[in-house]
C-alpha cells in the first residue's frame, strides 16, 4: 500500500548501543528542526506509557521476568500499537524523530544467541511497519560507552552483551544508514546529522514514497 503521499514528513531512527549519545543527539535534532520550522515530534521505543510498555519497563527493571520470545513480542507489539498514530503524522507532514526502532527490536533480541530468535525471525515480526527514510547509526566502542558514567542497573546494561549487540548492527546496517562514530563531541556529530536530515526531508517531502520493513 501508499503509506503516505508528497509533501509528508520523514522517519528518522537513531541506533546504537547503550549510552552511545542517541538521546543526545535525538534532543539537539528535534530544536534544530523546530527553529527551522520543520513539524516534527521526538519519539522513544520502548514507549514505556502504554499497558504493554508498562510491562517492559518492569522487564527492563528487572521487576518481572519474562522469557525471550515473550519479550520480544512485547517490543514489536509496542510498535504495531503505534504504527496507525506514525502514518498519520508522517501523512500529515510531520517529520518523527524516533529514538531505537525495529532495528533495536532485532539487534537486541538476535544478541542473545537464541536458535529460533535469530536475525530472520526478528525481522519477520516488524514486516508492515514503516522503514526508516534515514537510520542514524550511532557506532562506539562499548568499552568508551561504558565509561560514560558507568551502567545503570537495567536489564542488559552489561559490557559482554553490549559487544554483542554491536556486531548484530554490524550485520543488519545497509548502504542506506549514516554510520558515525559516536565518538566524537555531540556538536560535531550534530552537524553531520543536521546535513543528512535536511536532504531525506526534503526527499519525503518531494513525494519520495515511505518504505516498509523490509525493503
Ligand atoms: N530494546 C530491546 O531490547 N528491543 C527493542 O525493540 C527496543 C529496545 C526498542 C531501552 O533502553 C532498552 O531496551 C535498551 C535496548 C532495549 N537496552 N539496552 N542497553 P533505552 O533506550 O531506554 O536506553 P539506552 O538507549 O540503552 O541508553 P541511554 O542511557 O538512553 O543512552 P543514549 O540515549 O544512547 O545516550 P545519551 O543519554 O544521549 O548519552 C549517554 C551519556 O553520554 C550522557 O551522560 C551524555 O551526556 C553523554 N554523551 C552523549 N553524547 C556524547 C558525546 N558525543 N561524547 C561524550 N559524551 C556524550
Ligand atoms: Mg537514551
Amino acid at each position: 500500500p501508499a503509506l503516505a503521499g508528497p509533501r509528508r514528513g520523514a522517519l528518522i531512527v537513531f541506533e546504537g548501543i547503550d549510552r552511545c549519545g542517541k538521546s543526545t543527539q535525538c534532543s539537539l535534532l528535534l530544536e534544530s528542526l523546530q527553529k527551522q520550522g520543520v513539524p516534527a515530534e521526538l519519539w522513544r521505543f520502548p514507549d514505556r506509557t502504554t499497558l504493554i510498555g508498562g510491562l517492559i519497563n518492569e522487564y527492563l527493571q528487572k521487576k518481572a521476568s519474562l522469557n525471550d520470545a515473550a519479550v520480544h513480542m512485547l517490543f514489536v507489539a509496542n510498535r504495531h500499537e503505534k504504527r496507525d498514530e506514525m502514518l498519520r503524522l508522517l501523512a500529515g507532514g510531520t517529520t518523527l524523530v524516533l529514538d531505537r526502532y525495529s532495528y533495536s527490536g532485532v539487534a537486541y533480541t538476535a544478541a542473545k544467541g537464541v536458535p529460533h530468535l535469530g536475525p530472520d525471525f526478528c525481522r519477520s515480526v516488524e514486516s508492515g511497519l514503516p522503514a526508516a527514510d534515514l537510520v542514524v547509526y550511532l557506532d562506539l566502542d562499548p568499552e568508551l560507552s561504558a565509561a560514560r558514567g558507568g551502567f545503570g542497573g537495567e536489564r542488559y546494561e552489561k559490557l559482554e552483551f553490549q559487544k554483542k549487540v554491536r556486531s548484530q548492527y554490524g550485520a543488519l546496517a545497509d548502504g542506506r544508514w549514516l554510520r558515525l562514530d559516536a565518538s566524537q563531541p555531540a556538536e560535531l556529530l550534530q552537524a553531520q546529522v543536521a546535513a543528512a536530515v535536511q536532504r531525506v526531508v526534503e526527499q519525503a517531502a518531494a513525494g519520495e514514497q515511505l518504505g516498509q520493513l523490509w525493503d
